[in-house]
């Protein structure tokens, strides 16, 4: 008997751990016992699209969805996790990115993904760490726009919309670094319908250069709480992980999320 109390004292004792929580892509591991990371899936509505290549579970190395991709190999699909089944494909070898720690890896030549359901978005938020500037780099394609993201060597969108870098407005493009890479379109009316990912396939020579770990998109535009959270995720899931420690630090020092990640 007492050692059965013992057992339940133990168990009621025991940190409520989700999966997603305390794993190694985490820049920062809950304590026992303190409360529990927010994630974008706490979130309760809005959510048009969430890739996260940090999640093994959601990345194939072919297309059909049965050989799970690997560190240091190629990726030919992404499953959307904000359950909407946005996912995106690539039957080609040699235009499928490569898989890292720090998000995967595309070639800013020919690597690229197509969604086969097109989706439509007013905000967008991702962490990438970015190679040198090129014309026109592209991280999505539109039906309005050649691309929602990236224009000639800077990041100014295509058609109107607010730019963030690390929480702030800017429209300086940081090559060779870390950054979160956000826009938000103007007006609920000036929506983007997003057809490809990752690729202007308008334009082939304007592929996105470098990594992209986490992409996710909001159909409205979001509060200021959330975006202050999806920030503060992002920051300090990613922060140190491609070797750069400016997202964190990048962030406003006003920003809520400075000193600590966001929990629920
Ligand atoms: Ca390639």
């Amino acid at each position: 008997m007492r050692y059965l109390l013992l057992l339940i004292a133990l168990m009621l004792s025991a940190p409520c751990v989700r999966a997603q929580d305390g794993a190694a892509w985490w820049g920062v591991v809950e304590a026992a016992g303190s409360a529990e990371l927010w994630t974008p899936a706490d979130m309760t509505n809005n959510q048009a699209l969430w890739f996260d290549m940090a999640d093994l579970d959601t990345m194939w190395s072919d297309t059909n969805g049965t050989v799970a991709a690997t560190n240091g190999g190629v990726c030919a699909r992404i499953d959307d996790k904000s359950g909407n089944g946005i996912n995106v494909y690539q039957n080609t070898g040699a235009k499928q990115p490569t898989v890292t720690t720090g998000g995967l890896l595309f070639d800013g030549t020919d690597d690229w993904f197509e969604s086969t359901a097109s989706f439509t978005a007013q905000f967008f938020l991702s962490y990438v760490k970015g190679g040198t500037a090129k014309n026109w780099m592209g991280m999505f394609t539109a039906t309005t726009s050649e691309c929602i993201l990236g224009g000639s060597g800077d990041l100014l969108p295509f058609s109107g919309g607010t730019v963030w870098v690390n929480g702030v407005t800017s429209t300086t493009y940081n090559a060779n670094t870390s950054f979160l890479w956000g826009l938000q379109r103007p007006t609920a009316s000036n929506k983007e319908r997003v057809l490809g990912v990752e690729y202007n396939s308008r334009k082939s020579s304007r592929a996105w250069p470098g990594y992209i770990g986490e992409v996710l998109c909001l159909t409205a535009s979001p509060t200021l709480e959330i975006r202050n959270k999806l920030e503060g995720y992002l920051a300090w899931k990613w922060d140190k992980i491609n070797g750069d420690t400016v997202l964190v630090t990048g962030l406003p020092s006003a920003h809520p999320y400075k000193s600590a990640a966001p929990t629920q």
